[in-house]
């Protein structure tokens, strides 16, 4: 597709989404991923915002046409059928219209919404106003379903948005997939096999998902008996500065923002249970006994996001930082478990460094935020709008022309 895109890169990137859009929605590329999904498509109204204000608007609004009753926002919202996807709406059994999966993401819809607002203050009010009540239903849901231990907790790795990254790997190393059955991957058909989730992955997350499906998405359950639950310092940072923007957004709005603000410093309190100090950085931990996975991977530089980085993570930081050329890497290449190409195992993914570089920015890291972009930059304008890149020689891995690749390149890399 790249090929027959304009010369210009800023042209390329409107025509991706533009390419990308199937009415209301964007998909986050043609072929591997047919549906809508939650956090790209947030990365999607930020680019839309850049030209088409009134798109961007839709896209956040058509995501929520799959919110739940009890304030869930799916991580994938199946509006057209679609063979090429697995597993899809028939796996997940929602049971609802339109159909969607039974788990959430990375909520950043509130940090770009007010992004998207404050470039057009005047046309995106009654669009805002309109939404707040219902991002306000998702965050008491992460709160109530998902913040009991003090922090954000995920039920599957597939919620957390970095499905395979080393963080992870104890909480699945308990998980039983040997009665999946059989089933047909389409991932691999897309995209090389070797830059995507092992066999063994996936047997876990569909146990997972089954547990999930045949409870009937009961919350309690899951989060007493279901088979994987681990605290995210990835969603604990997006949520936290989450809850503070939405609070922004309901101040100027003229709303009582005090149950938010209430939440915000209650997981504000529980940060520092994430400080792993064997390996000196915000780590995840395994809410089913195995304690803290070991692991600081690009999650835990989200803390500047939320303002709640500490010297001692700036210096891992530059440890980590410096063992790779093209942006942050998903997991430390000094670590076990660390694969360049493989997924969320190592590579750079654009949308994480523009959080991360927008984070330091605000934190007076200014040169580092630059860095940041610059090196997210170049592997862009030498490969193209790719999913994500090999951070030690910039190979682009995954899907081409995708979509939240061209939203952070008109937004912020580019
Ligand atoms: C990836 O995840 C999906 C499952 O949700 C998959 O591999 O099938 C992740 O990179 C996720 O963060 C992203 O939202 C999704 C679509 O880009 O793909």
């Amino acid at each position: 597709m790249t090929d027959r895109l304009s010369p210009d890169l800023d042209e390329q990137a409107r025509e991706i989404l533009r390419g990308n859009d199937r009415g209301g929605y964007t998909v986050p590329t043609d072929g591997l991923y047919p549906y809508q999904w939650n956090w790209d498509s947030a990365f999607a109204a930020w680019g839309f915002s850049t030209f088409d204000i009134d798109r961007a608007w839709t896209e956040l609004e058509t995501l929520f046409s799959g919110q739940w009753e009890d304030g869930m926002v799916p991580h994938i919202v199946f509006h057209k059928d679609d063979p090429g996807y697995f597993p899809g709406p028939e796996v997940w059994g929602s049971g609802r219209t339109p159909p969607t999966s039974g788990i959430s993401q990375p909520p950043v819809a509130a940090i770009l919404a007010r992004l998207i607002w404050a470039r057009d203050p005047e046309a995106g009010r009654d669009r805002i106003a309109a939404l707040y009540p219902k991002l306000l239903a998702w965050h008491r849901w992460w709160k109530r379903d998902r913040c009991g231990s003090g922090v954000a907790a995920v039920t599957h790795p597939w919620e957390s948005g970095r499905d395979n990254c080393p963080d992870w790997d104890i909480g699945m190393a308990k998980v039983d997939g040997s009665n999946v059955g059989e089933y047909q991957r389409r991932d691999t058909g897309h995209v090389d096999a070797s830059m995507r989730p092992r066999k063994e992955d996936y047997d876990r997350y569909l146990a997972i998902l089954f547990f999930g499906r045949d409870c009937g998405w009961d919350q309690r359950e899951i989060i007493r008996n279901g088979p994987f639950l681990m605290e995210d310092p990835g969603i604990t940072f997006i949520l936290l500065r989450a809850h503070e923007d939405l609070a922004a957004i309901g101040r100027e709005l003229g709303h009582d923002v005090s149950e938010l603000e209430g939440w915000a410093a209650e997981l504000r309190a529980g940060v520092p249970q994430l400080w792993n100090p064997q390996v000196q950085g915000y780590d995840a931990r395994d809410l089913r006994g195995d304690g803290f996975a070991g692991r600081v991977g690009s999650a835990a530089f989200l803390a500047y996001l939320a303002d709640a980085a500490t010297p001692a993570l700036d210096k891992r930081m530059d440890e980590i930082w410096n063992r790779v050329s093209y942006g942050f890497p998903s997991a430390d290449p000094a670590a076990e478990g660390f694969d360049p190409r493989r997924y969320w195992r190592g590579p750079s993914w654009p949308v994480v460094n523009s959080l991360i570089a927008l984070g330091l920015q605000e934190r007076g890291h200014a040169e580092a935020a630059e860095r940041l972009r610059r090196e997210t930059a170049e592997v862009i304008k030498k490969h193209g709008f790719f999913e994500y890149f090999d951070p030690i020689d910039g190979t682009p891995c995954g899907g081409d022309a995708f979509t939240w690749t061209a939203a952070i390149w008109l937004t912020w890399a580019g």
